[in-house]
Protein backbone atom coordinates (compact mmCIF):
# COMPACT_ATOMS: atom_id res chain seq x y z
CA UNK A 1 0.00 0.00 0.00
CA UNK A 2 1.70 3.61 -0.57
CA UNK A 3 0.76 4.89 2.49
CA UNK A 4 2.75 2.04 4.30
CA UNK A 5 5.29 2.78 2.06
CA UNK A 6 5.82 6.30 2.89
CA UNK A 7 5.75 5.40 6.55
CA UNK A 8 8.49 2.91 5.44
CA UNK A 9 10.27 5.26 3.84
CA UNK A 10 9.98 8.12 6.61
CA UNK A 11 11.40 5.89 8.78
CA UNK A 12 14.32 5.03 6.98
CA UNK A 13 15.26 8.11 6.35
CA UNK A 14 15.75 8.54 10.16
CA UNK A 15 17.35 6.03 10.48
CA UNK A 16 19.91 6.47 7.79
CA UNK A 17 20.88 9.70 9.20
CA UNK A 18 20.82 8.16 13.30
CA UNK A 19 24.53 8.74 13.20
CA UNK A 20 24.63 11.83 11.66
CA UNK A 21 22.19 13.80 14.18
CA UNK A 22 23.65 11.99 16.99
CA UNK A 23 27.21 13.50 16.41
CA UNK A 24 25.84 17.22 15.91
CA UNK A 25 23.85 16.90 18.70
CA UNK A 26 26.74 15.93 20.75
CA UNK A 27 28.80 18.67 20.33
CA UNK A 28 26.11 20.62 20.92
CA UNK A 29 25.10 19.20 23.82
CA UNK A 30 28.79 19.72 25.05
CA UNK A 31 28.57 23.43 24.41
CA UNK A 32 25.22 23.73 25.81
CA UNK A 33 26.10 22.38 29.71
CA UNK A 34 29.74 22.77 29.90
CA UNK A 35 30.32 26.37 28.68
CA UNK A 36 32.32 27.70 32.10
CA UNK A 37 30.05 30.71 33.82
CA UNK A 38 28.00 31.73 30.89
CA UNK A 39 24.68 29.91 29.84
CA UNK A 40 22.11 30.24 27.20
CA UNK A 41 19.37 31.97 28.11
CA UNK A 42 16.31 30.66 27.13
CA UNK A 43 13.06 33.01 27.30
CA UNK A 44 9.65 32.94 26.30
CA UNK A 45 5.62 32.55 26.83
CA UNK A 46 4.57 29.93 29.13
CA UNK A 47 3.59 26.74 27.23
CA UNK A 48 5.98 27.83 23.98
CA UNK A 49 8.54 24.77 23.89
CA UNK A 50 11.28 25.87 26.06
CA UNK A 51 11.68 22.55 28.18
CA UNK A 52 11.12 20.37 25.85
CA UNK A 53 14.36 22.13 23.38
CA UNK A 54 16.11 22.54 26.89
CA UNK A 55 15.71 18.80 27.06
CA UNK A 56 16.37 17.76 23.52
CA UNK A 57 19.64 20.12 23.69
CA UNK A 58 21.05 18.99 27.41
CA UNK A 59 20.39 15.40 26.16
CA UNK A 60 17.81 14.31 28.80
CA UNK A 61 15.63 13.68 26.40
CA UNK A 62 16.30 11.56 22.88
CA UNK A 63 13.54 12.50 20.07
CA UNK A 64 14.20 9.65 17.99
CA UNK A 65 13.67 7.37 20.76
CA UNK A 66 11.44 8.89 23.98
CA UNK A 67 7.97 9.52 23.85
CA UNK A 68 6.68 12.96 24.83
CA UNK A 69 4.48 11.66 27.47
CA UNK A 70 7.69 11.13 29.54
CA UNK A 71 8.41 14.58 29.84
CA UNK A 72 7.66 15.22 33.79
CA UNK A 73 11.25 13.52 34.63
CA UNK A 74 13.73 16.16 35.92
CA UNK A 75 16.64 17.30 33.83
CA UNK A 76 18.76 19.26 35.00
CA UNK A 77 17.83 22.64 33.62
CA UNK A 78 16.94 25.47 35.82
CA UNK A 79 13.50 26.58 35.23
CA UNK A 80 11.40 29.56 36.81
CA UNK A 81 8.33 31.83 36.53
CA UNK A 82 9.19 35.34 36.24
CA UNK A 83 7.81 37.54 39.17
CA UNK A 84 6.13 40.21 37.22
CA UNK A 85 4.78 38.46 34.47
CA UNK A 86 3.96 34.40 35.29
CA UNK A 87 3.27 33.61 31.98
CA UNK A 88 6.99 34.23 30.39
CA UNK A 89 9.24 32.26 32.24
CA UNK A 90 13.13 31.21 31.85
CA UNK A 91 15.15 28.15 30.86
CA UNK A 92 19.08 28.42 32.32
CA UNK A 93 21.44 25.36 31.20
CA UNK A 94 23.52 24.09 33.76
CA UNK A 95 26.41 26.13 34.26
CA UNK A 96 25.13 28.95 35.00
CA UNK A 97 24.84 30.40 38.46
CA UNK A 98 22.08 32.18 38.48
CA UNK A 99 19.78 32.43 41.76
CA UNK A 100 16.19 31.61 41.93
CA UNK A 101 15.21 34.62 42.69
CA UNK A 102 15.85 35.70 39.40
CA UNK A 103 13.26 38.41 37.76
CA UNK A 104 12.86 40.36 34.79
CA UNK A 105 14.75 43.05 35.95
CA UNK A 106 17.42 40.35 36.60
CA UNK A 107 17.32 38.69 33.50
CA UNK A 108 17.38 42.41 31.60
CA UNK A 109 20.49 42.84 34.12
CA UNK A 110 22.59 40.11 33.52
CA UNK A 111 21.81 40.10 29.79
CA UNK A 112 22.71 43.51 29.08
CA UNK A 113 26.20 42.75 31.42
CA UNK A 114 27.31 39.87 29.17
CA UNK A 115 26.48 37.11 31.51
CA UNK A 116 24.83 34.78 28.39
CA UNK A 117 26.60 33.83 25.60
CA UNK A 118 23.24 33.67 23.63
CA UNK A 119 19.75 33.83 23.65
CA UNK A 120 17.26 31.30 22.62
CA UNK A 121 13.59 32.84 22.25
CA UNK A 122 11.45 30.19 21.69
CA UNK A 123 7.61 30.97 20.05
CA UNK A 124 4.85 28.87 18.90
CA UNK A 125 3.16 30.95 16.47
CA UNK A 126 0.29 31.37 19.40
CA UNK A 127 0.19 27.81 20.11
CA UNK A 128 0.69 27.86 24.36
CA UNK A 129 -0.09 25.36 25.79
CA UNK A 130 -2.96 25.96 28.64
CA UNK A 131 -1.55 25.01 32.16
CA UNK A 132 -4.22 23.73 34.62
CA UNK A 133 -7.06 25.36 32.94
CA UNK A 134 -9.90 24.37 30.59
CA UNK A 135 -10.27 26.99 27.61
CA UNK A 136 -13.90 27.22 28.86
CA UNK A 137 -12.44 29.39 31.91
CA UNK A 138 -10.30 31.26 29.85
CA UNK A 139 -11.09 34.75 30.36
CA UNK A 140 -11.30 35.10 26.42
CA UNK A 141 -13.37 32.48 26.71
CA UNK A 142 -16.59 33.70 24.63
CA UNK A 143 -19.29 30.83 23.05
CA UNK A 144 -17.41 28.78 20.76
CA UNK A 145 -13.88 26.70 20.90
CA UNK A 146 -13.07 28.20 17.36
CA UNK A 147 -13.97 31.85 18.31
CA UNK A 148 -11.78 31.36 21.59
CA UNK A 149 -9.25 30.02 19.85
CA UNK A 150 -8.78 32.52 17.03
CA UNK A 151 -8.74 35.17 20.30
CA UNK A 152 -6.32 33.08 21.82
CA UNK A 153 -3.67 32.79 19.28
CA UNK A 154 -3.94 36.46 18.79
CA UNK A 155 -3.26 37.30 22.28
CA UNK A 156 -0.48 34.95 22.10
CA UNK A 157 1.56 36.24 19.17
CA UNK A 158 0.88 39.51 20.66
CA UNK A 159 2.94 38.14 24.05
CA UNK A 160 5.81 37.04 22.05
CA UNK A 161 6.04 40.07 20.76
CA UNK A 162 6.26 41.46 24.29
CA UNK A 163 8.71 39.11 25.22
CA UNK A 164 11.41 40.03 22.76
CA UNK A 165 10.65 43.45 23.26
CA UNK A 166 12.04 43.57 26.64
CA UNK A 167 15.31 41.46 25.60
CA UNK A 168 16.22 43.47 23.00
CA UNK A 169 17.32 46.95 25.41
CA UNK A 170 19.90 44.54 27.21
CA UNK A 171 20.56 42.24 24.28
CA UNK A 172 21.18 45.67 22.27
CA UNK A 173 23.96 47.10 25.29
CA UNK A 174 25.11 43.62 25.80
CA UNK A 175 29.25 44.11 25.61
CA UNK A 176 30.48 42.34 23.12
CA UNK A 177 29.18 39.75 20.20
CA UNK A 178 25.62 38.15 20.90
CA UNK A 179 24.12 35.89 18.70
CA UNK A 180 20.07 35.41 19.24
CA UNK A 181 18.32 31.88 17.83
CA UNK A 182 13.93 32.69 17.29
CA UNK A 183 12.48 28.76 17.43
CA UNK A 184 9.51 28.65 16.04
CA UNK A 185 8.20 25.76 17.74
CA UNK A 186 5.21 23.52 16.59
CA UNK A 187 5.20 23.53 13.22
CA UNK A 188 3.23 20.41 13.09
CA UNK A 189 0.24 22.62 14.29
CA UNK A 190 0.75 25.53 12.05
CA UNK A 191 2.21 24.31 8.97
CA UNK A 192 -1.26 24.89 7.06
CA UNK A 193 -0.58 28.57 7.97
CA UNK A 194 3.37 28.66 7.00
CA UNK A 195 2.98 32.10 5.00
CA UNK A 196 1.30 33.60 7.84
CA UNK A 197 3.95 32.36 10.00
CA UNK A 198 6.55 33.65 7.79
CA UNK A 199 5.13 36.86 7.67
CA UNK A 200 5.11 36.68 11.22
CA UNK A 201 8.35 36.28 11.86
CA UNK A 202 10.00 38.28 9.41
CA UNK A 203 8.09 41.13 8.53
CA UNK A 204 6.45 43.56 10.34
CA UNK A 205 7.48 44.22 14.24
CA UNK A 206 9.35 41.17 14.72
CA UNK A 207 11.74 41.74 12.71
CA UNK A 208 12.00 45.24 13.05
CA UNK A 209 12.56 44.57 16.60
CA UNK A 210 15.72 42.68 15.70
CA UNK A 211 16.76 44.70 12.83
CA UNK A 212 17.08 47.66 15.43
CA UNK A 213 19.98 45.21 17.07
CA UNK A 214 21.70 44.49 14.25
CA UNK A 215 22.25 48.20 13.04
CA UNK A 216 22.61 49.67 16.83
CA UNK A 217 25.25 46.69 17.59
CA UNK A 218 26.55 46.29 13.96
CA UNK A 219 25.80 43.25 11.82
CA UNK A 220 29.47 41.63 12.90
CA UNK A 221 28.49 41.74 16.35
CA UNK A 222 25.15 40.67 16.32
CA UNK A 223 24.13 37.07 14.32
CA UNK A 224 20.20 36.31 14.52
CA UNK A 225 18.82 32.76 13.10
CA UNK A 226 15.31 32.26 12.30
CA UNK A 227 14.46 28.41 12.75
CA UNK A 228 10.97 26.66 12.47
CA UNK A 229 10.97 23.48 13.66
CA UNK A 230 8.44 20.55 15.42
CA UNK A 231 10.14 19.46 19.17
CA UNK A 232 7.02 16.98 19.00
CA UNK A 233 4.05 15.93 16.94
CA UNK A 234 0.70 16.04 19.29
CA UNK A 235 -2.27 18.11 19.39
CA UNK A 236 -2.84 21.52 20.89
CA UNK A 237 -4.95 20.52 23.78
CA UNK A 238 -5.40 21.84 27.08
CA UNK A 239 -3.75 20.06 30.03
CA UNK A 240 -6.93 19.36 31.15
CA UNK A 241 -7.22 17.00 27.53
CA UNK A 242 -9.56 19.19 25.74
CA UNK A 243 -8.01 19.24 22.07
CA UNK A 244 -8.42 22.80 20.89
CA UNK A 245 -6.42 22.01 17.38
CA UNK A 246 -5.00 18.66 15.62
CA UNK A 247 -1.62 18.52 14.27
CA UNK A 248 -1.52 19.41 10.50
CA UNK A 249 -2.47 16.13 8.44
CA UNK A 250 0.56 15.06 6.39
CA UNK A 251 2.63 16.53 9.29
CA UNK A 252 4.63 12.99 9.89
CA UNK A 253 8.11 12.14 11.78
CA UNK A 254 9.82 12.74 8.71
CA UNK A 255 8.93 16.43 8.83
CA UNK A 256 9.45 16.84 13.05
CA UNK A 257 12.92 14.88 12.20
CA UNK A 258 14.31 16.63 8.95
CA UNK A 259 12.99 19.83 11.15
CA UNK A 260 14.80 18.99 14.39
CA UNK A 261 18.21 18.14 11.57
CA UNK A 262 17.49 21.98 10.28
CA UNK A 263 17.42 23.56 14.03
CA UNK A 264 20.40 21.43 15.38
CA UNK A 265 22.22 23.40 12.03
CA UNK A 266 21.28 26.18 12.88
CA UNK A 267 22.44 26.12 16.09
CA UNK A 268 26.08 24.72 15.06
CA UNK A 269 26.53 27.58 12.86
CA UNK A 270 25.77 30.08 15.76
CA UNK A 271 28.16 27.73 17.70
CA UNK A 272 31.04 27.89 14.37
CA UNK A 273 30.08 32.01 14.40
CA UNK A 274 30.55 32.29 18.39
CA UNK A 275 33.99 30.21 17.94
CA UNK A 276 35.44 32.96 15.07
CA UNK A 277 36.32 35.98 17.04
N1 LIG B 1 2.57 19.85 18.84
C1 LIG B 1 3.69 20.26 19.45
N2 LIG B 1 3.73 20.29 20.79
C2 LIG B 1 4.88 20.72 21.36
C3 LIG B 1 6.01 21.10 20.62
N3 LIG B 1 6.98 21.49 21.50
C4 LIG B 1 6.45 21.33 22.72
N4 LIG B 1 5.19 20.86 22.65
C5 LIG B 1 4.26 20.56 23.74
O1 LIG B 1 3.82 21.80 24.29
C6 LIG B 1 3.65 21.67 25.69
C7 LIG B 1 4.45 22.77 26.39
O2 LIG B 1 5.81 22.52 26.14
P1 LIG B 1 6.93 22.94 27.20
O3 LIG B 1 8.26 22.56 26.63
O4 LIG B 1 6.60 22.42 28.55
O5 LIG B 1 6.74 24.54 27.18
P2 LIG B 1 7.40 25.65 28.12
O6 LIG B 1 6.34 26.06 29.07
O7 LIG B 1 7.76 26.76 27.17
O8 LIG B 1 8.58 25.07 28.80
C8 LIG B 1 4.08 20.25 26.05
O9 LIG B 1 2.93 19.45 26.16
C9 LIG B 1 4.93 19.81 24.88
O10 LIG B 1 4.91 18.42 24.64
C10 LIG B 1 5.95 21.03 19.20
O11 LIG B 1 6.88 21.36 18.45
N5 LIG B 1 4.76 20.60 18.68
MG1 LIG C 1 8.56 24.71 30.77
Amino acid sequence: MAEDWLVLKGLQWAWDHFDEIRDRIGKIRTWFRFDPGRGILIIGPGGAGKSTLARILSGDFDWLLDEPWRYNESFGVEEFALKDDPKTNIVVPPGQTHRRETLWADVERNLGAGHYRGVIVVNAFGYHTLANLSYKEHPLYDHTKESFLTAYLEACRRDELTVLKRIVGPLTTAPGRMWLLSVVAKEDLWDSDTQLASRFYTEGEYANLLDTVSRTKGAVNFRHELVKASLVISNFETSKGEILRKNTEGYDHRHCVGSLRLLLEAINSLREWEAKS
